[in-house]
């Protein structure tokens, strides 16, 4: 066992360290405010390989491992959680998926472009009555010569406002369960594709969250994704890579949270003192450390196993579940050590708080993370 990264691992923490400092770091507290989305950062980042980063060059993407990813998502999340996330749904949920499953004319005309970062893509699983409960959904394709004409709804989508293509799953056939869901790729340029209103979120609020609207959109047959009825088993295996992305994007809030209670803690005096000179504040942050450490190693572990095609999903559940109480704990810690400091907008911690939230629900809640590992567990 190697518990180093290569030095192409260290190059990409620390490229995309100093982008996050110099490029995302100025303007994150005003686009966290006002909500505007980081359209010219994720532009760079695309420029810097971080939109495709396992996807083979030859599609467009970096050629990297999960292990790379998850590096570079830790670190554009301790800047900018909301930047995480858009990386995270292009990278994780969209080019996986495509680069997976898709056609050599789907991986040519949407891969090649949404890899290189020259577009970008979202995922729509969730509607408004099914969640968890994914299958349970409306949207409904039906075939129309070389087309299939969709219809219905789907809610919170990242990505939704500002993506050009969207990954979408829906009903071939009502008889048959969940084997009747396919998947396809949608162009938002289709006529009868809507978008809703941009959600008001508590947290990751410079990312976009919308509901899409489908209204008879034709949709050509080699959008199609996989066969019909492979669509459901295509999102719950994309969504377990995906829960490695969030997980990583947790690793990172909870790790700005650490760095920043140990500069104020040492920076701050009370009594005459620097309140890190406090065991109440160092218990605190050990507990901190150890925690994220242990977070880091179980993200890496389901890196490395899916990278080894090995089944992976249940190491990545308990990865996500794990860095997501994580961040959840680091970050209010932070608030607390931060006392009045940390509770206005200024500081910035406040918003670390609020973006940890977020990573404990989207892409399989917490429960369901426990119901993945418990069913492994069962099984054996
Ligand atoms: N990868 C591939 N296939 C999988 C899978 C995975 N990770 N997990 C389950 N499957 C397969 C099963 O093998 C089963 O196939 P068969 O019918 O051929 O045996 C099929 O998918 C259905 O599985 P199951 O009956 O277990 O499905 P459930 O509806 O009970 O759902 C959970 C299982 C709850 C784990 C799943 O629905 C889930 O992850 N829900 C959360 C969804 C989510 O994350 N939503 C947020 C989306 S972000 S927009």
């Amino acid at each position: 066992m190697n518990f180093n990264l290569t030095s192409e691992q260290k190059l990409i923490k620390q490229t995309a360290s100093d982008f996050a400092r110099e490029e995302l770091k100025k303007g994150a507290v005003n686009r966290d405010k006002n909500k505007i989305w980081p359209k010219e950062q994720i532009s760079k980042m695309g420029d810097l390989g971080f939109m495709g980063m396992m996807v083979k060059e030859k599609w467009g993407g970096s050629g990297l491992d999960t292990v790379s990813y998850c590096i570079a998502m830790e670190e554009i999340s301790k800047v900018d959680a909301s930047a995480g996330v858009v990386m995270s749904v292009n990278n994780s949920l969209v080019c996986y998926l495509l680069n997976n499953y898709g056609s050599p004319f789907i991986k040519e005309k949407y891969l090649s472009p949404l890899a290189s970062g020259n577009k970008l893509g979202a995922f729509s699983l969730s509607e408004p009555q099914s969640g968890s409960d994914a299958s349970n959904m409306k949207t409904f394709a039906k075939v129309d010569g070389k087309n299939y004409i969709l219809n219905g709804t789907k809610n919170w989508v990242t990505n939704g406002i500002n993506c050009d293509y969207v990954i979408v799953f829906a009903f071939t056939d009502k008889e048959v369960g969940h084997k009747g869901i396919s998947c396809f790729i949608v162009d938002k340029a289709y006529d009868g594709f809507s978008v809703g209103k941009p959600e008001d979120k508590l947290g990751i609020r410079s990312s976009d969250t919308c509901e899409l609207y489908f209204d008879n959109v034709k949709i050509p047959q080699e959008n199609l994704i996989g066969k019909e009825g492979d669509g459901f088993k295509i999102a719950l295996s994309t969504l377990d890579g995906g829960r490695i992305g969030i997980a990583s994007q947790a690793l990172g809030i909870a790790q700005a949270s650490l760095d920043a209670s140990i500069a104020y803690s040492k920076d701050r005096v009370q009594f005459n003192k620097p309140i890190s000179a406090n065991q109440g504040i160092q218990f605190k942050l050990a507990d901190m450390a150890m925690e994220i450490e242990a977070a880091r190693l179980l993200i890496y572990k389901a890196a490395l196993t899916k990278d080894e095609n090995k089944d992976y999903g249940h190491i990545a559940s308990m990865a996500k579940v794990y860095a997501s109480e994580v961040a959840m704990r680091a970050s209010t810690q932070c608030v607390q050590i931060h006392g009045g400091y940390g509770y206005i907008k200024e500081t910035g911690v406040e918003r670390l708080m609020r973006d940890a939230k977020i990573t404990q629900i989207y892409e399989g809640t917490s429960e369901i993370q426990r119901v993945v590992i418990a069913r492994e567990l069962l099984k054996r």
